[in-house]
C-alpha cells in the first residue's frame, strides 16, 4: 500500500513484571509462534529484548519485554528511567500468581505507574494476573477478583484492564485480543463493515482475526451464544492447527466446520486478516459467504489503509454492495459461483455436513 505513513502508526508496548512472570513465554506464544510447552526452555531476559511486530499490515509494535530480575529493574526506575518510561501507548505488567512476594510486585507495579503517568502521558494499562492454571478452577475467581481489587487500588486512577491468564489455554487470547482491540485503530469502521457482511450473509455471527497471530480484532454477533469465550478458543484451536500445518511444511489457508445446526467458515478476507461467518443450518449456502467475502474484501482493505493515513469511520460508508442469496445463484449447500473460487482461490468445500474440520492446505 502506498501514501502511508509507518511512523504514524508505530506504538510502544512496555512488558514487565518479576522474573519468571511469564513474560517472555506470552510473547512468544502470540507473536513468534511459539508453543506453550517450548516455553520451559526460555532462558531468563537480560536486561531489555526489543521486538517489532507488524500487526495488520500498518500498525507496528515496539514490543519492550524487560526481563524482571532485580538489578535490571534498579536500572529500568533510575538511569534507564527516561528511555524506558517514554512515549509508552500500553504498559503490560504481569502478576505472577504463583509469587511468594506479592508485596514487592506491588511496589515495583506502583513504580512503574509513577513513572508512565507523569508527564501526563496517556498509556493504557493492561494487568494479567498469569499462570492461573496453577489455581484450582473452583478457585479462580476469587483469586482473580481480590487480585483484581488490589492492583486497580493501587493504579494511581490510572485506566486499567485486569484479566486472568494462562499460556495453556485461550485465556491468554482474550487478554492479547482487547490489548491490541486498544491499539488497531478504526475499530469502528471495521465493526460497521463486519455487521454489513454478516447481514448480508444471513448470518449468526462474523469475527475478523489478525492473520499472523489469530487474536480476535472484531466481531458482530446477531444471535446470542451461551459460551463467552467461543472466539478466543477458536484462536487458539486455529492457531494450534496453523502450527501443526507449519510443522509438516504445509500451509493452512481455510477451514469449514458444520454439523447439522451450524457452519463456520474461516477465509482469509484481506491480506492481514482472516474473517470467521458461522450461519445456521440449514441456512445460506457456503458459496454466498465466500462470494460476499470477496465483495467486502476492497471495503476491508479501504478501512485498514485509511486506518494507516489516519482516517476516520466514514471509510466504511463506500461498502460495496452485498450479495444477495437469489443474485448469486448458489446452490443450497455448496461453493457454487466462480466469484467464490476467487474469494479464496485453494479453498476447500467441506463433504455433505458430518461434524468435522476440513482445513485447506497447500504445499
Ligand atoms: N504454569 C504456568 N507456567 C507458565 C505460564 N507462563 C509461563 N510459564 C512458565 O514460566 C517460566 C518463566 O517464563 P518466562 O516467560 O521466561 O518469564 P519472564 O517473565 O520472561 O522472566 P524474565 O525474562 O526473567 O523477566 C517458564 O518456564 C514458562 O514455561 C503459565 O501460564 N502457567
Ligand atoms: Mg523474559
Amino acid at each position: 500500500m502506498s501514501g502511508r505513513s509507518p511512523a504514524a502508526m508505530r506504538k510502544k508496548v512496555l512488558l514487565m513484571g518479576r522474573s519468571g512472570a511469564g513474560k517472555t513465554s506470552m510473547r512468544s506464544i502470540i507473536f513468534a509462534n511459539l508453543i506453550a510447552r517450548e516455553t520451559s526452555r526460555l532462558s531468563a531476559t537480560l536486561d531489555v529484548e526489543y521486538s517489532t511486530v507488524r500487526f495488520m499490515g500498518d500498525l507496528v509494535l515496539n514490543i519492550w519485554d524487560c526481563g524482571g530480575q532485580e538489578v535490571f529493574l534498579e536500572s529500568y526506575f533510575e538511569a534507564e528511567r527516561d528511555s524506558i518510561f517514554r512515549d509508552v501507548a500500553i504498559l503490560i505488567y504481569v502478576f505472577d500468581i504463583k509469587s511468594a512476594e506479592v508485596e514487592k510486585e506491588f511496589i515495583n507495579y506502583e513504580r512503574c505507574i509513577k513513572a508512565i503517568s507523569r508527564d501526563g502521558q496517556d498509556a493504557r494499562v493492561f494487568c494479567l494476573v498469569h499462570k492461573m492454571d496453577v489455581v484450582p478452577p473452583e478457585r479462580r475467581k476469587v483469586v482473580f477478583h481480590a487480585k483484581e481489587s488490589e492492583i486497580i487500588s493501587r493504579s494511581r486512577g490510572l485506566d486499567t484492564r485486569c484479566y486472568p491468564t494462562s499460556i495453556w489455554d485461550e485465556t491468554l487470547y482474550k487478554a492479547w485480543s482487547s490489548i491490541v482491540y486498544a491499539l488497531v485503530p478504526n475499530v469502528e469502521a471495521l465493526g460497521l463493515a463486519l455487521s454489513g457482511l454478516a447481514d448480508a450473509c444471513d448470518a449468526d455471527e462474523v469475527v475478523l482475526f489478525e492473520k499472523a497471530t489469530f487474536l480476535v480484532v472484531s466481531s458482530r454477533t446477531r444471535r446470542s451464544h451461551r459460551d463467552k469465550h467461543r472466539f478466543e478458543k477458536m484462536s487458539n484451536i486455529v492457531k494450534q492447527l496453523k502450527l501443526a500445518c507449519m510443522g509438516s511444511a504445509s500451509h493452512l489457508d481455510s477451514v469449514q466446520i458444520a454439523n447439522s445446526r451450524f457452519r463456520a467458515i474461516l477465509v482469509p478476507l484481506t491480506a492481514t486478516t482472516i474473517v470467521m461467518i458461522v450461519t445456521p443450518r440449514p441456512g445460506p449456502a457456503a458459496g454466498l459467504c465466500l462470494l460476499n467475502a470477496a465483495v467486502a474484501r476492497p471495503e476491508f482493505d479501504r478501512i485498514l489503509l485509511h486506518s494507516a493515513e489516519g482516517g476516520g469511520a466514514a471509510a466504511a460508508a463506500s461498502a460495496a454492495a452485498p450479495v444477495a442469496a437469489s443474485e448469486a445463484g448458489a446452490p443450497a449447500d455448496g461453493v457454487g459461483a466462480s466469484a467464490a473460487a476467487d474469494a479464496e482461490d485453494s479453498f476447500r468445500q467441506d463433504a455433505a455436513g458430518g461434524d468435522h474440520a476440513v482445513p485447506a492446505m497447500s504445499h
